[in-house]
């Protein structure tokens, strides 16, 4: 038996629980309202509020009126928004207890419904409503009003597709971003620190100047990216992360070449901060509105269809036919509809855009029984984490109330490391899915690699050919089916379906026919612009696409005039290149850029940017430093050695020399003329011109 004070607080905070939902439902109701629809008298909620609005939880502001008893309106604040989000938890929590002590006692056995950790089997039944975030819109329209006069967090695309997710219940039990302490948890045995299973350090990470401003225990507002105010939170915890333990826990290596590594290293900010969420309104989507749906959404979608088992297929990828045999089966196996539940968030840097793949998928939907199959749009910011990865993609679809998840070869998985091995095996993600399977609370429906066979004209898994030196077996890889796009190359029909394939066509002409970028780097006088001139003078005689170049000189003259060579401005004035050129190449022209671009990080930045559209074509012209030195064609070597220019790239400060470029020149003894036809075999041979 709990004792008399521990039982006397759980039901005050069942009390307070039931007063901050009531005004959240009806924040303008007069306090005679809220007190029946609570419960209690008018003096008992009188009281009730004061406590409340002491504790930070409840807003009181006078109104004007002639009705005395009208005097006052009563609101929540962002931590009364958040506390009654705790405290629906821990209702929750007692009321299964409850039922579960009465089953027993009345059955004798126990229900079966209620957990040890109620929050993760209460998922079981995926018809149920889960817990969001948001606050009801009356309460959203207040809190936005409060939440002008805080301190402001613009969101990064990624933070924003996270936030979503938490606000909407695709990320439940997460309340908000990861406390130090759940972080720890999470990053070393992929537990919060009640010892749920969560695989995915959910963090916001904010730059130190932001987080050393903020006090422990303050409300921020989070906003998108035009400055909208999507939620509000209350910072707990702040704190300094091991970047490279979360990089050797989470993604298995600490190297750069893994994208998540990549982003963590060189894009996250250096600080974390964690706290609860207050939901104020959805991020904003103008494309696909139709196709998007929450948790709830389509849990409630699945309970009007009657669908009590939904397989769900996760993708980033266009669907081909391996892909529709693929899910036919796995529906088939699990006797289940099928939900196609691609994700449109942030995927590998270099995959198809959403916009083409969407039209791709709507292009085959038809091919699918529209009475079984549904598809949905996720916006997830995936980290490509192979393994831990697949156990979270099967908690967002439990959470999405799908009952068995499909799981294929290296799901997820983040392609080479920078020793050109596999980050990960082809079935780990299938293995670490397996040993949590029960506590993730969805069936995984494991597949092995399908290839095409021949003779019967169908698709298999390879692993289930008893024949295979017998028949013809026939695979195209994903690198192969880009070469042929690239090349404007015959796709097969037993490969892809033919309107997928003209969506792509569509998108991603021969590319002879795209855009692209060309860019030189290496030390000032390396002989980057004349190169780049010679170059340019050729491609405009070749005529056919504009050509534009963006020489480092030109460029600090026109777009970066305000910018010195600190790290933080040399960072800006090639991140500037990089979104112009990127602009240049989506619209099918072509980029020449020149500027010194001494670290490798922005330029691998650079090119991610611009390999979303075209080619990237790195060129290092290796001049070596000491013969700029001897050329100081500008004078400006003599100057950085009698120390009258400082950070000077190569004397003062640092060159990254390119690992992997596309070409490199070396021009000692070698004319400017030879230099550039160098460049121009090179985009022959990669068919970025016509030969
Ligand atoms: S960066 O690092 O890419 O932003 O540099 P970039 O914009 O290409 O530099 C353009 C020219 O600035 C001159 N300059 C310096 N270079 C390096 N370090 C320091 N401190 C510096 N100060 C001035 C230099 O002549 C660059 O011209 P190029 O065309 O490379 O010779």
């Amino acid at each position: 038996m709990p004792s008399a004070p521990a039982n006397s607080s759980l039901e005050d905070e069942d009390l307070l629980f039931r007063i901050l939902s009531q005004l959240d439902k009806a924040p303008d109701a007069s306090q005679r309202a809220t007190a029946t629809a609570v419960g209690i008298s008018l003096g008992r909620l009188n009281a009730q509020l004061r406590a409340a609005a002491e504790a930070g939880f409840v807003k009181v502001s006078e109104r004007a009126g002639p009705d005395k008893r009208q005097r006052f309106a009563y609101a929540l604040t962002t931590r009364g928004a958040a506390e009654k989000n705790r405290l629906t938890d821990q209702f929750l929590a007692r009321k299964f207890a409850e039922y579960d002590a009465l089953h027993a006692e009345l059955t004798g056995t126990t229900s079966g419904l209620v957990p040890f950790k109620y929050r993760t089997k209460l998922m079981q039944n995926n018809l149920a409503p889960i817990p969001e975030l948001y606050v009801s819109y009356d309460s959203a329209q207040k809190l936005k009003v409060e939440a002008a006069d805080l301190v402001s967090h613009d969101l990064s695309p990624r933070q924003i597709c996270d936030l979503e997710l938490l606000m909407n219940g695709g990320f439940n039990p997460l309340k908000g971003f990861l406390s130090e302490e759940d972080y720890n948890g999470v990053v070393e045995n992929m537990r919060l620190a009640d010892g749920t299973l969560w695989p995915m350090p959910i963090t916001l990470d904010v730059t130190e100047d932001f987080a050393s401003s903020l006090e422990i225990g303050q409300d921020i507002a989070l906003r998108d990216q035009e400055g909208v105010i999507l939620a509000t939170m209350t910072v707990t915890d702040r704190w300094e992360p091991n970047k490279s333990r979360e990089a050797e826990k989470v993604f298995g290596a600490d190297d750069d070449a893994h994208p998540a590594v990549n982003y963590l290293h060189n894009q996250a900010g250096k600080i974390y901060l964690g706290g609860p969420v207050t939901g104020i309104q959805q991020p904003v989507h103008y494309d696909f509105r139709g196709r998007r749906d929450t948790p709830n959404e389509l849990r409630a979608y699945f309970r009007k269809m009657g669908w009590r088992k939904v397989v769900a297929f996760q993708t980033r990828n266009p669907l081909h036919r391996a892909h529709q045999e693929l899910t036919f089966r796995a529906a088939r196996e699990a006797q289940a509809n099928l939900l196609i539940h691609p994700v449109v968030g942030m995927t590998k840097p270099g995959d198809v855009d959403h916009f083409t793949r969407v039209r791709c998928y709507e292009a085959v939907l038809d091919k699918y029984p529209a009475a079984t199959t549904s598809m949905s749009l996720l916006n997830l910011a995936m980290r490509m984490a192979g393994p831990r990865e697949a156990v979270w993609h099967g908690l967002i679809r439990k959470n999405h109330g799908c009952t068995h998840f499909i799981v294929g070869r290296d799901h997820a998985g983040p392609g080479k490391n920078s020793a050109g091995e596999d980050f990960y095996g082809p079935y780990d993600a299938q293995d670490l899915f397996r040993e949590h399977e029960e506590e993730i609370g969805i069936k995984m429906v494991d597949f092995k690699h399908m290839v095409y066979v021949q003779e019967r004209a169908q698709y298999e898994p390879a692993d289930e050919i008893a024949d295979k030196d017998d028949v013809t077996i026939l695979n195209i890889s994903g690198t192969e089916l880009r070469r042929r796009l690239a090349e404007g190359l015959e796709i097969p029909e037993w490969f892809s379906f033919p309107e997928v394939v003209k969506e792509l066509r569509r998108t991603k002409p021969p590319r002879s026919q795209q855009g692209f970028t060309v860019f030189f780097t290496g030390f000032s006088g390396s002989g980057k612009s004349t190169i780049a001139n010679a170059l340019m003078v050729k491609l405009m005689e070749m005529g056919g696409r504009p050509v534009t170049l963006l020489d480092g000189d030109i460029v600090r003259k026109n777009l970066s005039s305000e910018l010195g060579f600190s790290k933080e401005h040399r960072d800006l004035n090639i991140k500037r290149i990089g979104y112009v050129a990127s602009e240049i190449t989506k619209n099918g022209g072509i980029a020449i850029c020149a500027p010194i671009a001494p670290y490798a990080a922005t330029r691998r930045h650079v090119r991610e940017e611009i390999e979303q559209y075209g080619a990237f074509v790195e060129v290092h012209v290796a001049t070596s430093i000491e013969e700029c030195e001897r050329r100081d064609r500008k004078g400006l070597y003599k100057l950085a050695r009698e120390g009258k220019i400082k950070e000077f790239t190569g004397i003062s400060d640092p060159y990254d020399v390119p690992v992997n470029p596309e070409l490199s020149v070396e021009t000692e003894n070698v004319d400017v003329d030879n230099c550039a036809h160098q460049v121009l075999l090179k985009l022959e041979n990669m068919g970025l011109i016509a030969g």
